[in-house]
């Protein structure tokens, strides 16, 4: 009798846990940089450390890869949806079946267009306009304190995925404050989708089509990495002939900082995971989270440190101060 009693409590326990076991889905845009894997990897690490299941698709780049994601979420009524989109518009019809279903929907790295008419129990990623203003503020002083500011510098843009919010944001930010820099003259820019190989072909072109390049300005790490071998290719010395300032801020770009062929990165942090399960484990004890696009902290890292990249007077670090703590 005994024996039937615990084996009756175990029972039930096991069925109250797994009962209160969420299902968290994610639709993850694919693995174009390194920013993406680390982006990928922590927020898996983070759903399955707290013993919910995770449901994940990975979309390789493509907005009907995603939208079929968000559809098998649906029907398989999971109990979140984290998304981001591979680019900003195209969300709205398949976005509205997902908040028909009250599949509550989390927000994360990029955003959709009209955000206004959606709804989302939470929202966290990089500020991205700030990252384009952060990443041309730190080479005009840094060509300051080169002594070079009266020298008319071409400058070449790698831009990220064309139509996604973390392109044009911080398309619009270096842009915005370029405008105070006249001696700093766009001469070409072009998107490298986000990918090293992408960044390395077409720097060849502008390194073809171009005698003169003094600044590269990579939307991203991985453009900006795969510049530097097209840089390399053509006789010149990246991060000395050619200045080159990415966003990210992986271990690799400081490799590449510290091997002196770098000379800049704005961070953008991919560890999504622990605000996730954080927002998560808020709504399931009935917060309201808000609307708010959240931002989290983010800095400058350099060869030497000391250099303003904000327009609040925020210092850059030094890259190999900060190398030791990198984890992606
Ligand atoms: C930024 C993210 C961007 C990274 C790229 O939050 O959307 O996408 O900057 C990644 O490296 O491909």
């Amino acid at each position: 009798m005994k024996k039937i009693l615990i084996l009756a409590v175990a029972m039930v326990m096991l069925l109250s846990v797994s009962a209160s076991a969420l299902t968290v889905a994610f639709t993850q845009i694919g693995q174009e940089s390194d920013w993406r894997t680390a982006n990928t990897d922590n927020i898996k690490a983070a759903i399955e450390a707290e013993g919910w299941d995770y449901v994940y698709d990975d979309a390789q780049q493509k907005q009907e890869n995603q939208v079929k994601a968000l559809r098998n979420f649906i029907s398989q009524n999971v109990d979140y949806i984290l998304f981001t989109g591979v680019v900003s518009t195209g969300w709205d019809e398949v976005l509205k079946e997902v908040n028909e279903s009250e599949i509550p929907l989390i927000l994360v790295d990029r955003m959709p267009d009209n955000m206004a008419d959606i709804q989302y129990a939470a929202a966290f990623g990089g500020d991205f306009v700030e990252e384009g203003r952060r990443m041309a503020l730190w080479t005009a002083n840094y060509v300051k304190k080169l002594g070079r500011e009266n020298e008319e510098l071409n400058v070449v843009i790698l831009e990220g995925t064309t139509g996604a919010d973390a392109a044009s944001g911080r398309q619009e930010g270096i842009t915005e404050i370029l405008a105070d820099y006249p001696n700093l003259k766009v001469i070409a820019s072009q998107t490298g989708n986000f990918t090293r190989a992408e960044g390395q072909t077409v720097m060849e072109s502008f390194l073809k089509a171009h005698d003169k390049i003094d600044v590269l300005l990579a939307h991203n790490d991985d453009m900006a990495l795969g510049a530097i071998e097209s840089i390399k290719a053509a006789g010149l010395v990246p991060g000395k002939d050619i200045i080159i300032v990415g966003c990210d801020a992986p271990k690799t770009a400081f490799d590449a900082i510290l091997a002196g062929e770098m000379n800049a990165t704005i961070e953008c942090t991919p560890l999504y995971g622990p605000f996730v399960v954080d927002a998560i484990k808020r709504l399931e004890a009935g917060e309201d989270l808000g609307r708010n696009l959240m931002h989290p902290e983010e800095s400058c890292f350099d060869a030497e440190g000391g250099i303003v990249y904000s327009l609040d007077g925020r210092l850059s670090e030094k890259a190999a101060d900060k190398i030791g703590e990198r984890v992606y």
